[in-house]
């Protein structure tokens, strides 16, 4: 079989699962959002990344059934968690480039959120700067359908792209996600804590929330902490979890 065929099959056959990743404001210790996380669970080989197999749906098209069931998923897992008394946080999906593509994107987002009862406060949708890049005209009227309907809009793996200043004037966004190289290397540095205190400076100018990702290390979450940085992601607070270890999570949370 090849590995197209084989993708078309875990679909039907539910061997796609979403690991949830929590994202802490470690000023107020609430968890803000789970970011949800594909993975591939093959029968032999075992939990496969998504960047080995979503280049290829990408190509092959096979990416949008596949996000629909993602974004369906998520939607309805945080239903659920709202249904058993947590906190209500967001749930928060990464939107790849060929979804950011497809002109019925927000009727699809709508329909999910309609199905699964999920108020479009509690979704996050993650974009990064090279999927807004390639469609910068279209995808700036659904960004902004998306969020005057209530979805919180996030750019993912900021800075690592081209021109992104440009498109936080462009697009209405909600949250910065810092990307994690820029984390990976932070030290007690003037060098190092260079753009990350500049890129909080920019999204407090701008009213943006900013969430650094990738803090794998007390040391790299009192960094942050000193710049200002509330909101945090990373290994620090937890690995993406399989859904009843997440609940586990929020119960201790509580
Ligand atoms: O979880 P992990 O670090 O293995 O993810 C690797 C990459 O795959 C990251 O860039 C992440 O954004 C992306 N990814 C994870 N889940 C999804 C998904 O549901 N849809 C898309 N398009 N990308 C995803
Ligand atoms: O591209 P995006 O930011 O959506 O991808 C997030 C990816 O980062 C996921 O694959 C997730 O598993 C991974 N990840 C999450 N936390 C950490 C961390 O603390 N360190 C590292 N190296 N990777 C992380
Ligand atoms: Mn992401
Ligand atoms: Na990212």
């Amino acid at each position: 079989l090849t590995l197209e065929n084989r993708l078309h099959h875990a679909l039907r056959q539910g061997e796609f699962v979403i690991y949830y990743q929590p994202q802490v404001n470690i000023k107020t210790g609430e968890i803000i959002a789970m970011e949800a996380l594909l993975r591939w669970n093959h029968p032999t080989l075992g939990l496969v990344s998504p960047k080995k197999f979503i280049p290829l749906a990408e190509e092959n098209g096979l990416i949008i059934p596949i996000g629909e069931w993602v974004l369906r998923t998520a939607c309805a897992q945080n239903k659920a968690w709202q249904k058993a008394g947590f906190s209500p946080l967001r749930v928060a999906v990464n939107l790849s480039a060929r979804q950011f593509q497809q002109p019925n994107l927000v009727a699809m987002v709508r329909q999910v959120l309609a199905e699964t009862g999920l108020s479009p406060h509690f979704l996050e949708l993650e974009i990064t700067e090279s999927t807004i890049m390639q469609n910068v005209d279209k995808g700036r009227e659904w960004v902004r359908d998306l969020y005057a309907m209530g979805v919180h809009i996030s750019m993912d793996d900021f800075g690592t792209g081209y021109s992104s200043l440009g498109y936080l004037k462009k697009f209405p966004f909600h949250t910065l996600k810092i990307d994690q190289s820029f984390v990976r290397d932070l030290r007690d540095e003037p060098q190092d804590t260079a753009i990350i205190s500049a890129v909080i400076a920019l999204g407090r100018g701008l009213n943006l929330r900013v969430v650094a990702e990738g803090v794998e290390t007390h040391q790299q979450m009192e960094l942050l902490q000193s710049l200002q940085c509330e909101e945090m992601q990373g290994y620090w607070f937890s690995m993406p979890l399989e859904v009843d270890d997440a609940t586990n999570f929020l119960n201790n949370y509580r």
